[in-house]
């Protein structure tokens, strides 16, 4: 150990002459948070909720990384507390003299100050915005931290962020490890309820990306059955190598185990597992510091070269491509392919819109050589594999040839190129796409009343006819040549780049800043919108992590007394309604109307409900978790049926999918 704790305290408060002076600048950082929180964890919504959880798991990760810790437990408390223990050495609790307070203290309590103490080990976790423990600690209206160490136990606790007494001895333990306690504050998100759903995703993702740590989850809110709580535990041991198969878990592989490396070089660590499937589509999943790297950036690169170099020249010499009448690209190789690239750095450089771009040369070559030395001894030692992606490889390249056909033809007919919109578009009169609303509908008659009902000046209405393509299962020029998909991307005004057969979505001629999928609120209209989904998750993924993709929710009944009427959302608002309308009367006067589709509505009711902006409830479709989406969409498409209705199962009557 290069650095004693206490040099590190030492290092954080060198210049101050007492505690006072520090105590007020660590208030002074604790404010600044409070008041811009969405600066420090993106938002005040679900996905900030959320975020803290990741922020405090992350301090856990680095020691199991560091080699210090097994097992760490998420437990979701009654009241929406989030607690996160780890058996780790326990955050140092010197006191410090100058400063007459705990090296605990400093960590929980002053901005960065975390990542600062080990200087041996780099920091490589750390979400999104990297910002520590005391970030969370000032957002959380009581926060409390418990550390054994040393044969002793130590407590503190806090509220936004600030002390209510110094870090005080409880007693005795035989045991090591922190566990932190935390309650979001109120009056900071506009959320307060964990998605038990998405934080397992999240842990999972952790298991697969950082082999050999145990992560487990449980919600102490709800009891199964037999009285024990919902629970998860996720561990890999084959760290990729299993993600891999895990996000190919309901498609057919093309190989009997996926390809997998790990290695490192001028202390980039590089994790690299492919596996091909049956399917045509490519699925690339990419982190940093396990950081999801949704733009990806020098990592993929450096995987992309290796891969189209490595196969190029092993195909050409050994004569896999004689019979092509084309040149093969790179776009060849990637079809069908599921990959996972993680690598740990220990200074990322984020970049991108929304920062998930990784923008450090080093990194490109570093993956490049340790992923194209293992893939070329790979299918030298594999003929019987290697002949079996080539002969894949090869079709590939026919049917780009062909897809490149069928989009000259589209273009050419006028999808694609701006000009000539549908016949079936009813459009809108603002031509400013940052008002602009498209809603996609499904069946014409729905259609016809969400013409008559819309307000016409910023709300296009596009009616989409029966079951749209299932974009999983075909080929890419059947897609080009599915009417209704041709539709969507004329009245959007999107282009897929057709001049070096890259499938970048050129989105600069946007129509629209909302796409609004509408469709019945039953089993069948919860396929189509997921059908509508699915092809927007595969072929126009930019739109859905740009937030230009909405889900309507039209209601589910219309309870009735006489001239006195409710729409309602939910069974227990339809109950309640039922109740209030009877106004202690009886119920039977009251009448409950279900509604199956949106035909059954008139215009008045369908703007009122479903289109009117200022009474309508959106759904926003975000990305949580490219990975578990992923997975979600190629099983609900693919061909395997059980998995499908298990999930249909678990998520009740209309699955909607939160992506
Ligand atoms: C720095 C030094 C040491 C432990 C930790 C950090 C630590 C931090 C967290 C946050 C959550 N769980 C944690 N576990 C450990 C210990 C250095 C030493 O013991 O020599």
């Amino acid at each position: 150990m290069s650095s004693e704790p206490s040099d590190m305290i030492m290092e954080e408060t060198k210049n101050k002459a007492d505690y006072s002076a520090s105590s007020i600048q660590v208030l002074e950082g604790l404010e600044a948070v409070r008041k811009r929180p969405a600066m420090y964890i993106g938002d005040t919504g679900l996905k900030g909720l959320h975020h803290l959880v990741y922020e405090v798991v992350d301090n856990s990760i680095d020691e199991a990384l560091a080699g210090h810790c097994k097992n760490i437990y998420v437990t979701i408390l009654e009241d929406n507390s989030i607690q996160v223990r780890d058996d780790g050495r326990g955050i140092p609790v010197d006191m410090h003299e100058k400063e007459g307070r705990s090296a605990l203290e400093v960590v929980m309590t002053v901005l960065h100050a975390g990542g600062k103490f080990d200087k041996d080990s780099y920091k490589v976790s750390g979400g999104l915005h990297g910002v520590g423990v005391s970030c969370v600690n000032a957002l959380s209206s009581l926060m409390k931290v418990e550390v054994n160490r040393g044969g002793k136990r130590y407590v503190q606790e806090y509220s936004q962020g600030k002390p209510l007494y110094p870090v005080k001895e409880d007693g005795t333990s035989d045991s090591r490890g922190t566990t932190v306690t935390f309650k979001p504050d109120t009056t900071i998100f506009t959320a307060s309820v964990y998605s038990y759903d998405t934080l397992s995703a999240r842990l999972r993702e952790l298991a697969f990306l950082n082999k050999g740590i145990h992560l487990y989850i449980t919600d102490e809110r709800s009891k199964n059955e037999d009285g024990s709580f919902q629970s998860n535990h996720f561990y890999s041991e084959g760290g990729l190598q299993e993600f891999v198969k895990y996000l190919d878990s309901t498609r057919e592989a093309l190989i009997p185990e996926p390809i997998y490396v790990e290695g490192s070089r001028d202390n980039i660590m590089v994790e690299v597992a492919l596996q091909y499937n049956t399917s045509y589509n490519e699925n690339v999943h990419s982190y940093v510091n396990n950081i999801n790297t949704i733009e990806g950036g020098t990592h993929v690169a450096g995987f992309r070269r290796a891969l189209t170099r490595t196969f190029k020249s092993f195909g050409e010499k050994n004569k896999f491509f004689e019979k092509l009448k084309i040149e093969i690209s790179g776009d060849d190789f990637r079809e069908g392919l599921t990959s996972v690239i993680s690598i740990k750095v220990p200074e990322p450089q984020f970049e991108g819109q929304t920062k998930t771009k990784l923008g450090n040369n080093e990194v490109a070559g570093a993956v490049e050589t340790i992923f194209g030395e293992t893939l070329q001894n790979y299918l030298e030692e594999n003929p019987k594999q290697a002949k079996l992606i080539f002969d894949k490889v090869v079709l590939a390249a026919t049917a780009r040839h062909a897809a490149r056909k069928a989009r000259e033809l589209v273009q050419r007919k006028g999808a694609f190129s701006g000009g000539g919109l549908p016949g079936k578009l009813a459009d809108c009169a603002s031509k400013d796409p940052d008002e602009s609303e498209l809603f996609l509908v499904e069946g014409d008659s729905a259609g016809g009343t969400a013409k008559q009902g819309r307000n016409r000046h910023f709300q296009a209405i596009l009616p989409l006819r029966g079951k749209i393509l299932n974009v999983e299962k075909a080929m890419e020029h059947k897609i080009y040549e599915n009417e209704e998909i041709r539709n969507m991307f004329t009245a959007l005004g999107v282009k897929i780049g057709t001049v070096d057969d890259s499938k970048a979505l050129d989105t600069s001629k946007l129509r629209y800043a909302k796409v609004v999928i509408m469709c019945d609120a039953d089993v069948d209209g919860s396929h189509i919108s997921t059908l509508i989904l699915t092809f927007f998750f595969r072929y126009m993924k930019e739109l859905v992590e740009g937030g230009n993709i909405y889900i309507a929710q039209p209601p589910l009944y219309l309870v009735k007394k006489g001239k006195d009427q409710m729409y309602c959302w939910t069974d227990a608002q339809r109950d309640a309604a039922t109740k209030e309308l009877a106004k202690g009367g009886s119920e039977a006067s009251v009448h409950v109307q279900r509604y199956k589709g949106l035909g059954e509505m008139n215009a008045e009711q369908l703007w009122e409900t479903t289109m009117n902006p200022d009474t309508r409830t959106l759904k926003q479709v975000t990305i949580d978790s490219a990975a578990e989406a992923d997975v979600v969409f190629s099983m609900l498409m693919g061909d395997e049926v059980p998995p499908r209705r298990e999930f249909i199962e678990r998520h009740a009557k209309f699955a909607r999918i939160d992506v």
